[in-house]
């Protein structure tokens, strides 16, 4: 906190001088940057009481530049508004409506919805309108979350490491809770109010027993009593194993009325804590976890226990579809469906099953999870990660907005053209009041939260698509730009223009044309496509690609594992081929010829070099662009950046040499004129290791 006050005072002293330098920002106020340039404070007043409504007017009073109307904070069923005749049937208990208003004979600016946090939510929504240049005098906005349930999924441990963080250890420090509420805590829960992201799992899905004991309920109590007023329940990650851990009993099978009484005493001692408890998150019968499976019981017997316990309180259960057995020898992108798909319709009303953006798990690209329209009597969760596991960890700049909109976009065809996935996710298509999406935090107790600057654009970009998802990426990248940068348009083209192709550029340098999962063992840092010998064969790159002399790929047509015929009969006949198969995600569906022709006239060989080399290029280029910003940005941020460039830079082209040197081991062939050797031999890859890698336990 010290430090950011101590920022914003440089800023004030910068501000006198001719032409301002680029100030010195640790990248701490996220979104939420104060307003500062020479504003006259705005004339705010609030109609009616609330702790909320009371910190929707403050974060008015910080960050809100001059305004040229007075700004009126008031939920809409107040008498003083009587008058407006507002019309509030869209709004829902979210919604909010910004608009110019004559309210006591003054003209003003009216900041209104049915609820407190609807108002909060339209006074963050009119923070941001003045930052990315909208005329408050002519400001007219309706708005209300497309999604229910917008949830930050923390896969923090107890011990303070986060599995999969890459941005310091957990935020929350378990050790001085429930006593000390860090004001990063309330930092935080403003950061994702600006967003509307209104629930946060608080540990990780790998979950210990022990976060359902009565100290750690009250831990998450305090948490809970933080978060409250900003409109953010708190959820918990479940060990389906509790009942035996924690209470002896003998099962944790779900049927016996025991375990059952178990859970439902478990959830009422939860919600005397937390009244507002929104439920739980399970993770069960996957990666080692237990679940409902080792008593022979179905996902649905599972879910349906944990439902019933916090049915009577209002909570809900996100039971996640993410399994795969190392027993089970079909395609692991098949085992999922193969497990849910007959349990359509078995799920209590309360309970949403949470599906991963695609079948194998949160690679740079994979093409959408066949789940998605598969069920439609049940919410489906929408699950992406916001953490870049598989895209560079925090060093690498990969805005995440376009992998979101791709997959959102995705149509699943399941009630004809236009059944996207948002739509299922929305619940808009089968008709579902639950809906939700989640995203897998990437926040830690770094200064800058999410190890760079624009690792925050993720977080943001998963906020405002859980809101709407039917944005574009490109223009929630713009708004975050101005929010994150200032108004410099110079640096805003050329920050998007970055953040638009970064991504593709992680998929052409880390596995092209529908490669995926080729990463190293357990860390999941660096090249790995050569690994064949871990005891699980779906854990082995070589079991994704399938590279032989002959060609390269994984066929999931009918000819091999026939997982195309998971999606809807016209999606599927267009995967079963690879000519009407997208080529982004060619190599995903099929085994192929190396001198496989692909659309440019080149081979599949000398295509996969091309990407290779354009997906270091394009870092390159991002490094060359950043240079043209140097002293329009602040230097802190903007030397951060440079330098993780230059690391991303250094690690795609090991990417691409590492698997260049890799294939051409296997395919024999050589490199298409022009194109460079690997610096190294294979062995010399093969060779790394990085046993104190982030993000996983050593
Ligand atoms: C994988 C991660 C692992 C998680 C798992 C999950 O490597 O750490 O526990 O996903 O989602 O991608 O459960």
């Amino acid at each position: 906190m010290k430090k950011r006050l101590l920022t914003i005072g440089v800023c004030m002293i910068a501000l006198g001088a001719a032409s301002a330098p680029a100030l010195a920002n640790d990248g701490y106020d996220l979104w939420l940057t104060p307003a500062v340039a020479g504003t006259a404070a705005p004339d705010i007043r609030v109609i009616g009481q609330s702790e909320t409504l009371t910190l929707a007017a403050g974060e008015l009073r910080r960050d809100l530049a001059a305004s040229p109307l007075p700004v009126v904070l008031a939920r809409a069923d107040d008498p003083a508004l009587a008058a407006l005749r507002l019309s509030t049937a869209t709004l829902g208990e979210e919604g909010y409506i910004v608009r110019t208003a004559t309210i006591d004979g003054r003209p003003s600016l009216l900041v209104t919805g049915k609820t407190d946090r609807a108002v909060l939510y339209g006074a963050f929504a009119l923070i941001r309108a003045q930052k990315t240049g909208v005329d408050l005098a002519a400001i007219n906005l309706t708005s209300a979350p497309k999604i229910g349930l917008r949830v930050l999924n923390h896969w923090d441990n107890l011990d303070g490491s986060v599995e999969r963080g890459y941005a310091g250890q957990s935020l929350w420090d378990w050790w001085t809770l429930p006593d000390f509420k860090d004001p990063r805590y309330t930092d935080y829960a403003r950061a994702n109010a600006a967003l509307g992201i209104n629930g946060i799992v608080i540990n990780n899905v790998n979950a210990k027993p022990e976060s359902l004991t009565a100290p750690y309920i009250a831990k998450a109590a305090a948490l809970a009593d933080v978060f409250r007023p900003w409109g953010i329940k708190v959820y918990l990650s479940a060990r389906f194993s509790a009942p035996i851990e924690l209470g002896h009993l003998k099962t944790a099978d779900p049927l016996d009325p025991e375990v059952q009484a178990w859970w439902k005493a478990k959830a009422d001692e939860i919600y005397r804590a937390i009244p507002d408890f929104g439920g739980f998150l399970v993770k069960a019968n996957s990666e080692g976890q237990p679940g409902p499976r080792d008593y022979h019981r179905s996902h649905a017997d599972g879910a349906n226990m944990l439902a019933a316990a916090v049915a009577p309180h209002g909570g809900i259960v996100m039971w996640r579809a993410f399994v795969y057995a190392e027993t089970d020898p079909d395609d692991r992108a098949k085992q999922a469906y193969t497990e849910f798909h007959p349990l359509d319709g078995k799920f209590a009303d309360n309970v949403l099953v949470q599906v991963k953006n695609g079948a194998i798990d949160f690679q740079p690209r994979e093409p959408f999870h066949p789940l998605f329209g598969a069920m439609p009597k049940t919410p489906m969760m929408l699950e992406l990660q916001i953490t870049k596991e598989y895209l560079g960890f925090a060093t690498h700049l990969a805005y995440l907005g376009p992998l979101f909109e791709e997959v959102l976009k995705a149509d699943t065809r399941a009630k004809g053209t236009g059944s996207t996935v948002a739509k299922v996710v929305d619940g808009s298509l089968y008709g579902h009041k639950l809906s939700g999406i989640a995203g897998v935090a990437n926040v830690g107790r770094d200064r800058d939260w999410s190890g760079s600057t624009f690792n925050q654009a993720n977080w943001y970009a998963f906020g405002r698509l859980a809101w709407d998802p039917t944005l574009s990426s490109e223009a929630v990248a713009r708004e975050w730009a101005q929010q994150t940068f200032g108004n410099d348009p110079r640096v805003i083209d050329t920050v998007v223009r970055m953040m638009m192709q970064s991504r593709e550029a992680v998929v052409d340098y880390t596995g092209p044309l529908g490669l995926a999962h080729l990463m190293g063992t357990g860390h999941h840092y660096g090249p790995g496509p050569w690994i064949s010998d871990l005891a699980r064969p779906e854990w082995n790159p070589v079991y994704y690609h399938k590279a032989d002399k002959a060609g390269v790929g994984f066929d999931r047509t009918k000819t091999g594992s026939n997982a195309v015929a998971q999606y809807e009969p016209p999606v599927a006949k267009l995967l079963a081929d690879p000519r009407t198969t997208p080529e982004s995600e060619l190599l995903w569906f099929h085994h192929l010829p190396w001198d496989w022709k692909m659309k440019s006239g080149r081979t599949l060989w000398e295509e996969m070099v091309a990407h290779y080399d354009r997906g270091v290029a394009t870092v390159a280029q991002m490094q060359a662009e950043w240079q043209g910003v140097k002293g329009s940005v602040d230097p802190e941020r903007w030397q951060k950046t440079a330098t993780y460039l230059e690391i991303q830079h250094r690690e795609a082209k090991w990417w691409r040499d590492a698997s260049l040197a890799y294939w051409m081991s296997v395919n024999g062939l050589p490199l298409p004129a022009g194109a460079a050797a690997p610096e190294h031999d294979l062995a010399w890859y093969k060779a790394q290791d990085f046993p104190m890698a982030p993000g996983h336990p050593h």
